[in-house]
């Protein structure tokens, strides 16, 4: 062990395969962060700004863009980025629509590699039915929630800083440390520092427990 941790190098994201449910899924990486919020939240512009590639995620100004599973290779093997579908886009059949939130649902619950949601909300329009439904669903499982508030142009520093910090308490007395929340845009690339360095720990962290593993292994010989 040379003791340097590796890094991430977000632009160097790569896509990998796109799934329309879980048995198209590839097989469970190692870790992996998905994205998720309501249809036209700015989960796809997100992974984008992340990513510095605005071609990697597809992104419109048409709800209901994202309609499969994205996922994208990470520059270290077995680390993930995950584009989830939209929830809520009310202009689609609702056979498909049962659709998407089955496969949403079943992604959720069976897949192993997945260590945290990013839950991306616009931050005028903040915890909506989905947004409260992700909450309880990672206050329930323990699931590792970071919070992006996006969008964030779109208000003054004073209004954006207050609505962070009314909703950080809010869900800090649900989830505790599990929950970290910021603001970000895609449109000003703000906040992108901060959400690589919070998506670098989960994933890092997976390799660190990795090699401690191969370490106590190679130790029992
Ligand atoms: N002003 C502003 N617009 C944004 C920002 N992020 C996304 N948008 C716009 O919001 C719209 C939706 O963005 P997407 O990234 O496609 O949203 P999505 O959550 O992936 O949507 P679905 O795939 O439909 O679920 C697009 O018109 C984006 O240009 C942002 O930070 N600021
Ligand atoms: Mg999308």
């Amino acid at each position: 062990m040379s003791g340097d941790r590796p890094i991430i190098q977000f632009n160097q994201a790569r896509y990998a395969t796109s799934a329309d449910k879980l048995s198209q899924c590839p097989a469970d990486s190692l870790a992996e962060v998905a994205f998720a919020g309501r249809s036209n939240a700015g989960k796809s512009s997100a992974i984008n700004t992340l990513t510095q590639n605005g071609k990697l995620a597809r992104t419109s100004k048409t709800p209901g863009r994202t309609q499969l599973i994205n996922f994208f290779d990470l520059n270290l093997p077995g680390l993930r980025l995950v584009d989830l579908p939209g929830y809520g886009y009310a202009k689609v059949p609702v056979a498909m629509k049962t659709h998407w939130q089955q496969h949403l649902d079943t992604y959720l619950q069976k897949r192993d590699a997945l260590r945290a949601v990013v839950l991306v909300m616009d931050i005028r329009h903040p915890m909506k039915e989905f947004d409260e439904m992700m909450v309880s669903w990672c206050q329930k499982t323990g699931m590792r929630l970071h919070v992006l508030l996006t969008k964030a142009d779109k208000l003054t520093r004073g209004p954006a800083q207050s609505t962070l910090l009314q909703l950080r308490a809010q869900l800090q007395k649900r989830l505790g440390d599990r929950v970290t929340l910021q603001t970000f845009s895609s449109l000003k690339n703000q906040g992108v520092e901060e959400l690589r360095a919070i998506i670098s720990d989960i994933l890092l962290a997976e390799l660190d427990s990795l090699n401690a593993d191969e370490r106590a292994d190679g130790t029992l010989e």
